[in-house]
């Protein structure tokens, strides 16, 4: 690796509760991948697999993982588990699928206990999570910073040509 480049090991560790998670979760790895930054997805459940989750935390330490996200959906646990068994940055997820659109689940990873954070994103903010992991690995790692930057000139430029055409449209 050279001073300015992004390790091409594990760097995030995305868990989730469960597969049907999948579609909005696999939104988090493409945004990372995207800014060239390497993850895993891992499905595991804090009610139902909770040695999973563990066994796979204590992987994650010894490989060098150094943020991890959380997503669940309903009573959403699984990001607070995770801040309980670690000092790694944790990210929560909130997913928005279940009877109660995501308020549960905001609500579950969102309200920790003093001295156990989750830096909990809005209810199926995938790019956030994403964004955010990538903001505090670019603390370390330059590359990742100057990824963050094109992404938001990109994002900008968007939503520039975006209002140039509505208002053109106006006009019409
Ligand atoms: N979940 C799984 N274990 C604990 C929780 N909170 C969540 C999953 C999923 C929701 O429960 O993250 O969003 C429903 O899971 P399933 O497998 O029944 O679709």
């Amino acid at each position: 690796m050279t001073e300015n480049s992004i390790p091409t090991h594990c760097l995030v560790g995305i868990l989730t509760g469960s597969p049907n998670d999948l579609p909005t979760v696999v939104k988090v790895r493409d945004c990372l991948t995207e800014m060239g930054i390497t993850s895993e997805i891992i499905v595991a459940s804090a009610h139902r697999t909770p040695d999973k989750v563990f066994n796979y935390l204590d992987r994650a330490h010894k490989e060098g993982v150094q943020v991890l996200i959380g997503c669940a959906g309903v009573a959403a646990h699984l990001a607070g588990v995770v801040a309980g068994h670690t000092r790694l940055p944790v990210i929560g997820l909130p997913l928005g699928n279940g009877p109660l659109t995501g308020l549960d689940s905001l609500l579950s990873t969102v309200q920790m206990p003093p001295g156990v954070p989750v830096a909990t994103v809005a209810i199926d903010g995938a790019k956030n999570a994403a964004v955010l992991a990538a903001r505090i690995l670019a603390l370390k790692y330059p590359a990742i910073d100057q990824k963050l930057i094109d992404m938001a000139n990109q994002d900008r430029k968007r939503y520039e040509q975006t209002a140039d055409e509505a208002l053109a449209s106006l006009k019409k």
